[in-house]
């Protein structure tokens, strides 16, 4: 028995020294990207949600930035709980086509202004990216025909034109530039909800390899050809899928980061309980949860919101309990748009859940730009 121990104690002391279970691959990312990535996934470990909201410094219920503003300094989250949101999205369709403005007007060279002023804060940058139909001339939304994406893929005849459209988001993504000529980190969201078929990326527009070789075609060239090593890559499937349609076209360990879902509430006829919403919620971060335990990726709640916050409580009682418990780096409510007075999925001074959203921005969980910076 006594000759055992020494060799007990090796198998020990081998055990221990096992490696750990690899980190599995991951996108091409400078210094300041992969610090990023750390404190997202710190800030999700410990049970910390950030909160963001889409275009919040280009324009709000009542107001939009004028052409001479350069404080980027309103904003209607922060004229009802006093800080801005710790993060803020952009969103960049329009800059294919190397328009002055994107698809919700704001002026691209704003766009620029306001990511670096946000990031300067100690803030965090968000892009989505809503680009327009490159076989048709139609919108993100025009789903005529579903060859689409097969026409820009390496071959296709829309293959160099696409490439050009590329060109021009990695123009305008490279040049957010800080004054000593820094990139900014940021999060970058492409070909989202494609587990719905309202894009002409979406799930009914073109098969899984389609999908996944768009994804990589856009990863090569913005991060290998252009060097863009800046960007977080984030997955975004929208609700109404199980675990394996939400992964069904995950484009592979090496080209995505964040791993979320867009998820709305709504009250159309037949979804009138904000119950409904907790629960596809709650099923969805189930999804996330999975998903970025199996990947080693950072969860989160990509987009969110209900149109004109019809319910007082709605922060506190449907969101939070939808959230409570997961393990999400941040949620992102969408837009309020100045042009369309029942568009708004953040709130404004004299909103009617106004005081609930301060109660939401007060718990322990939910974190704005002073708390993070
Ligand atoms: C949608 C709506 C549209 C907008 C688009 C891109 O959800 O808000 O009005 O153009 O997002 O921001």
């Amino acid at each position: 028995m006594k000759h055992l121990l020494p060799l007990f104690a090796l198998c020990l002391i081998l055990l221990g020294c096992a490696p750990q279970e690899s980190k599995t691959a991951s996108p091409q990312h400078n210094a300041d990207a992969e610090a990023l990535l750390t404190k997202l996934a710190s800030i999700a470990a410990e049970g910390k949600t950030m909160y963001g909201h889409q275009d919040d410094l280009m324009y709000g219920h009542t107001w939009r930035i004028g052409p001479d503003e350069t404080a980027y300094d309103r904003s209607d989250i922060k004229m009802v709980c006093g800080d801005f949101p710790a993060v803020v999205g952009f969103d960049l369709g329009g800059i294919e086509l190397g328009d002055e403005r994107n698809l919700d007007g704001n002026v691209f060279a704003q766009i620029k202004a306001a990511a670096l002023a946000h990031y300067a804060r100690g803030g965090i940058v968000t892009y989505s990216w809503h680009p327009r139909n490159p076989l048709t001339g139609g919108d993100a939304w025009d789903v005529s025909s579903k060859e689409v994406v097969a026409s820009i893929l390496e071959g296709g005849a829309n293959h160099e034109k696409f490439m050009g459209w590329l060109k021009n988001l990695a123009d305008f993504i490279a040049s957010v530039q800080t004054a000593d000529g820094k990139k900014i980190p940021a999060i970058f969201r492409p070909w989202h909800e494609h587990t719905g078929s309202w894009f002409w990326w979406g799930r009914n527009l073109c098969t899984v390899e389609q999908y996944k070789d768009l994804w990589a075609m856009t990863y090569n060239y913005l991060v290998k050809e252009r060097g863009l090593d800046n960007l977080l890559w984030a997955y975004s499937p929208n609700t109404g899928v199980m675990y394996d349609g939400f992964m069904e076209r995950y484009p592979g360990d090496g080209y995505v980061d964040i791993i979320g879902f867009d998820c709305y509430s709504s009250l159309a006829p037949g979804r009138k309980k904000h119950s409904d919403f907790r629960n596809s919620i709650r099923y969805g971060l189930g999804m996330v949860t999975m998903a970025c335990e199996r990947h080693h990726k950072v969860p989160a709640l990509t987009e969110t919101g209900i149109e004109g916050i019809e319910f007082d409580k709605w922060w506190t009682n449907a969101l939070y309990k939808g959230i409570d418990g997961f393990n999400i780096a941040y949620l992102l409510t969408w837009r309020n748009a100045p042009d369309r007075p029942e568009h708004y999925f953040g709130v404004f001074p004299g909103q009617a859940s106004a005081d609930d959203f301060n109660d939401f921005c007060k718990l322990d969980k939910i974190l704005n730009l002073n708390d993070i910076r």
